[in-house]
Order: structure tokens, then sequence, then C-alpha cells
């Protein structure tokens, strides 16, 4: 497979169904740490460790916490240009041809938009809902108990069984949510977009191969690339990329 090259400067997408993958890089801009780059450390451990099951098992109270400070640094942050440059491409070309799955659990799509318009599929849950601990058919929790901080009341327990609650966030181990209409609009699309993510964490880092193998164009936007089955990139931040990028896809420029 050949190397992806910089995307052309007068491209656009040919006609037909439009995928946004989005990841942490999304949301830096507006404050908010990525996994893997220099914000993924808290109080010395790695973010992607304590994002686990059996952290979870082993400490839930400290997996509170850490969620705790994330939801804090969630709740004062705003949506940056390329969350709302994404918002303005599906509310032009409609939410049935624009798709934006997201990884993060930030909700930042939501704090954008009429959530009634915009149609943001997140495959990695929420931290601004919980849900039970022992049971995840359980109702979910919404907003989280002490909602007026951003701290999880720890005393409230489900109130189906009583069991602790946790973050409704998908751990490793646990499969990712709405697996199946993700896989199907991957295939099904024209132009395949990746915007901020790092591209390890299964299954959202293959969708880029059944997109490809679908025939989607395939392209890249990321100050450090990851390469692999693109065809294009855009090596530069999202927030300053995809405001320009827009506008030329929607011959604004
Ligand atoms: C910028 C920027 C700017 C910086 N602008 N860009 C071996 C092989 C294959 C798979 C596996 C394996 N062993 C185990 C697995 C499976 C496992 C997995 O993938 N592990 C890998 C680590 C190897 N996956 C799972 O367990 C998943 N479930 C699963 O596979 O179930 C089975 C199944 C699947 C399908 C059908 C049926 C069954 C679950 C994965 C859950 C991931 N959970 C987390 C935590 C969520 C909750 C929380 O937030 O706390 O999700 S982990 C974490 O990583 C989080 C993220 O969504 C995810 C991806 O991270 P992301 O977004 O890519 O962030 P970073 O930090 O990695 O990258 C940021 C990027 O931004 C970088 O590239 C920067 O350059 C860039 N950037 N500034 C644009 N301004």
């Amino acid at each position: 497979m050949d190397a992806p090259s910089p995307l052309p400067a007068n491209w656009r997408p040919p006609p037909g169904p439009v995928f946004v993958l989005s990841g942490a890089g999304l949301s830096a801009a507006s404050g908010i740490g990525t996994f893997r780059g220099p914000g993924g450390l808290w109080e010395g451990q790695r973010a992607d460790e304590l994002a686990t099951p059996r952290a979870f098992r082993d400490d839930p109270d400290r997996v509170r916490r850490f969620y705790d400070a994330r939801r804090a640094v969630v709740l004062a942050a705003t949506p940056n240009p390329g969350h709302l440059a994404l918002l303005r491409l599906q509310a032009a070309w409609g939410r049935e041809r624009v798709h934006l799955v997201t990884q993060n659990v930030d909700g930042l799509f939501d704090v954008a938009a009429d959530p009634t318009r915009n149609r943001t599929i997140e495959m990695h849950g929420s931290l601004l809902r919980l849900r039970c601990a022992s049971d995840e058919d359980h109702p979910v929790v919404s907003p989280w108990p002490g909602a007026a901080t951003a701290e999880q009341d720890p005393d409230v327990g489900c109130a189906v069984c009583g069991a602790r609650l946790r973050p409704d966030v998908v751990w490793f181990g646990e499969v990712p949510d709405h697996v199946l209409l993700i896989h199907r609009l991957a295939i099904a699309s024209r132009t395949f977009l990746s915007v901020g993510t790092s591209g390890v964490v299964y299954p959202a880092a293959g969708l880029v191969d059944k997109a490809r193998q679908g025939g989607a164009v395939c392209i890249e936007v990321n100050p450090e690339p990851a390469g692999g089955a693109f065809h294009y990139v855009v090596a530069a931040p999202a927030e300053t990329a995809l405001p320009g990028l827009v506008d030329q896809w929607l011959g604004a420029a």
C-alpha cells in the first residue's frame, strides 16, 4: 500500500456518505488531554491503564476520582473550531450523509449543537453518565448523582440493585457501543475522515481498513499522522485544519 500523500488543495468528497471518526486530538484544543500524549497521566498513572475493568475491580474509588477529575476538566471545556467545523458540515449536508462517530467521552459535540439536529455516535460512551457496575441492563443514570459538582456522589448506588455506579464508558475488553451500525456506516462510506486519533485502539483503528475495502477515499487529519491505510493526510491540528477543509468542501473557499 502506498504511503499517504498530502491532501490536494482542491480535493472535494465524491457524492455519497461521509464517515468522520474522531479521537482525543479533536478535543485537545479545548484543553482536554489526549490519552497517549503528554497530558495522558493522572497521579503518575497512565490514563489508559485506569480506563480498564481491572483498575475498577482493584480500586474503584481511585477510578472514580480519576473520572471525577476528568469530568471537572470536561465541564470547564468548550467546543473548539474543529468540533464546530464538523457540525457545520453535518448541518449543511445532513445527518443522513455525514456520520460523526467519536471515541471521545466528553460530550463536546452536544454542547456545540442542538442535540435534536446533531447526530453523534459515541462509541466509547460518555463520562457525563453513570451505569450499574453489576448489570449493564439496569437504567443509565444521567446526570451523575452529585451533579451540582463534577464529583460523583459515591454513596448513591444503582436504583435497581444498589450496586456501585461506574462511568457509562467503554473500557478495554468491553464491546463498544453501536458497533454493528458503525461498521456498516464505515463500509458504506465514500469518504472516511479520521481526526485526532492515534489508531492504536480497536475496533476503531480498523474502521479505515473497512472503509477503504468498501471503496472510500480515506483521509487522516493529525499533526502526527499514523499513516496506514489512508490515501491522504492533512498533517495539522484539527482546530486549524478543519475549518478551512470544511469551507473548501462546502464551496465557500
Ligand atoms: C491531535 C491534536 C490536534 C494531538 N488535532 N490531532 C490486540 C490486537 C488488536 C486488538 C486488541 C489486542 N489486544 C486487545 C485488543 C482489543 C482492545 C485494543 O484495541 N487494545 C489495543 C490497545 C491493542 N480493544 C478493546 O478492548 C475494545 N473492545 C473490543 O475490542 O471488544 C471486542 C469487540 C469489538 C467489536 C465487536 C465485538 C467485540 C474496547 C476499547 C475501549 C477503549 N476505551 C478507552 C477509554 C474510554 C473511556 C475513557 O475515556 O476513559 O477509549 S481507551 C482510550 O483510547 C479511549 C480512547 O477513545 C481510545 C483511543 O484513543 P485516541 O482517541 O486515539 O487518543 P490517543 O491519545 O491515543 O491519540 C490522540 C491523537 O491525537 C494522537 O495521534 C495525536 O497526534 C493527535 N493529536 N493533538 C488533531 N490538535
